[in-house]
């Protein structure tokens, strides 16, 4: 894995990692320094005739000139000229931000309080990292399940916001390896406790690393289906647990909820509603969780949604592991 790289990029603005990012920043450049030129345009000469024509007795005069069309239509017609051409430096980067290519990688992005997960079209989910190859565009798909949040990569210059009910996109293609820090931009705070009691959330806190990784690995991350490998398998498991709102129907206190008890289910002998016996053992969790139908234990309606398609092998042994604990 790649660590952040330390490259602060110039003085105003953090590093170009993307293809749009050096249009924005050019014009982000000449807006600046038109602003800056005209400031000290205007302000000098401001200073030095408040200085010059200070009135100095008391029978002094203001000079009888109060009109000149030559002067008033030089200061029509240059500050026009001036934003004509602003807006053309500014609409070149907008159209291409706004239009993403036609072959980029769609990854579907959902915001709330607070974190972020990205899904991609083979199924894979990964909450809190967007994984990306270099040198490909990606199009982002982006809703929100609860309030506004606020897509915010600072090096590729996009940012979106990610509305309940609503899908926004954007797009970028990474041109630099490397770590990057997605921030929530939305500009509000979060009640402290608003997810537990010691647990402060907020926009601010609200925040997901992308990596940018070369083709190889970007296919290895969409194999594994998003699985963090250092974190142990148990623990991943019961991630999944709750990402996939398995907690909903299942309960692992040996409580009925929709579904049977995970408590002590590795190793019981399930009894199925078509009075056949069957051992709990890997490959009946396995068809369990993937074609809930397949076999369905007694005295439970066949409700349970189909897995198949959406966890992949790695995520499934997580699941495993973490029933195994189960005891
Ligand atoms: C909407 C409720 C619901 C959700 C959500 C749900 N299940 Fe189930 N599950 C059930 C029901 C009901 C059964 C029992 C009927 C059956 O076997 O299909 C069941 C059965 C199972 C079994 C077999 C249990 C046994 O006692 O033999 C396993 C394993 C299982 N679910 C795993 C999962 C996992 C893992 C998830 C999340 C990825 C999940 N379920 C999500 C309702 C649910
Ligand atoms: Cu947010």
């Amino acid at each position: 894995m790649t660590g952040p790289k330390i490259d602060i990029g110039s003085f105003w603005l953090p590093k170009q990692s993307s293809t749009i990012a050096p249009s924005i920043d050019f014009a982000w450049d000449v807006v600046l320094w038109t602003c800056i030129i005209f400031f000290f345009l205007l302000m000098v000469p401001t200073f030095y005739f408040v200085v010059k024509y200070k009135r100095k007795k008391e029978t002094e005069v203001t000079s009888a000139i109060d009109h000149s069309t030559k002067i008033e239509v030089v200061w029509t017609v240059l500050p026009l000229v001036i934003l004509i051409a602003l807006f053309f430096v500014g609409l070149a980067p907008w159209v291409n931000a706004s239009v993403a290519p036609a072959n980029a990688i769609e990854v579907q992005v959902t915001a709330q309080k607070w974190n972020w997960s990205f899904r991609y079209p083979n199924g894979t989910t990964s909450p809190g990292k967007l994984v990306v190859p270099k040198g490909k565009p990606v199009r982002l798909v982006m809703s929100a399940t609860d309030v506004l949040h606020s897509f915010w990569v600072p090096e590729f210059r996009v940012k979106q916001d990610a509305i309940p009910g609503v899908y926004t996109s954007l797009w970028f293609e990474a041109t630099q390896l490397g770590t990057y820090t997605v921030q929530c931009t939305e500009y509000c705070g979060g009640p402290e406790g608003d997810v537990a009691p010691d647990k402060p959330g907020g926009h601010s806190d609200m925040l997901a690393t992308v990596e940018v990784v070369d083709e190889q690995k970007y296919k290895d991350f969409l194999e594994s289906g998003g699985e963090d490998k250092s974190i142990p398998i148990a623990e991943r498991g019961k991630k999944l647990f709750q990402q996939w709102g398995c907690n909903a129907c299942h309960s692992l206190d040996g409580s009925k909820l929709a579904g049977p008890t995970f408590k002590g289910l590795f190793g019981r002998e399930e009894e199925l509603a078509d009075g056949s016996k069957v051992k709990v053992d890997e490959n009946y969790l396995k068809e369990s969780i993937l074609v809930p139908t397949a076999k369905v234990v007694k005295g439970y309606p066949p409700i349970m949604p189909v897995f198949q398609g959406q966890l992949k092998d790695p995520q499934i042994e997580a699941i495993i592991a973490f029933v195994k604990e189960q005891k």
